[in-house]
């Protein structure tokens, strides 16, 4: 019987990772001057972590290799009763793509920008969303 119930859960679980590791519940493109910056989360954005992947690519879609992304910002504007408020998210290499643990800490107004830097220049992506 025990060994039974293991096998069940460990099917249930190894479902689960399948299903996760298909799901692209949010995808962002943003295109500055030549280039494109494309985000890929499991989640569409939401109060807490937002778990970001980061890719940059040429606007015909070709990788970016020497692109380091450098920081993501998270911009709330001023509310009543409440001062604005901006973060700044750290971005790790991973692979061939950054990742960023973007927390946004209520709902409310987020303007976002991603600062990339290649070839020494930096380009901003910017968008914005209500949660
Ligand atoms: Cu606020």
């Amino acid at each position: 019987m025990k060994k039974f119930l293991f096998a069940v859960f460990s099917t249930i679980i190894a479902l689960m990772f399948i299903t996760c590791e298909k799901k692209e519940a949010f995808k962002k493109e943003l295109t500055n001057d030549g280039y494109k910056v494309v985000i890929i989360s499991d989640q569409p954005p939401h109060v807490g972590i937002n778990k970001w992947k980061i890719y940059v690519y040429t606007v015909d879609g070709k990788p970016v290799e020497n692109a380091v992304v450098k920081n993501i910002n998270g911009y709330m504007p001023p509310m009543p009763g409440m001062p604005e408020m901006s973060f700044d998210y750290k971005v790790q290499k991973v692979g061939d793509h950054y990742e960023s643990d973007v927390n946004l800490s209520m709902g409310g107004t987020w303007q976002m920008t991603i600062l990339v830097e290649i070839d020494g220049k930096p380009y901003e992506f910017k968008f914005g969303f209500n949660l």
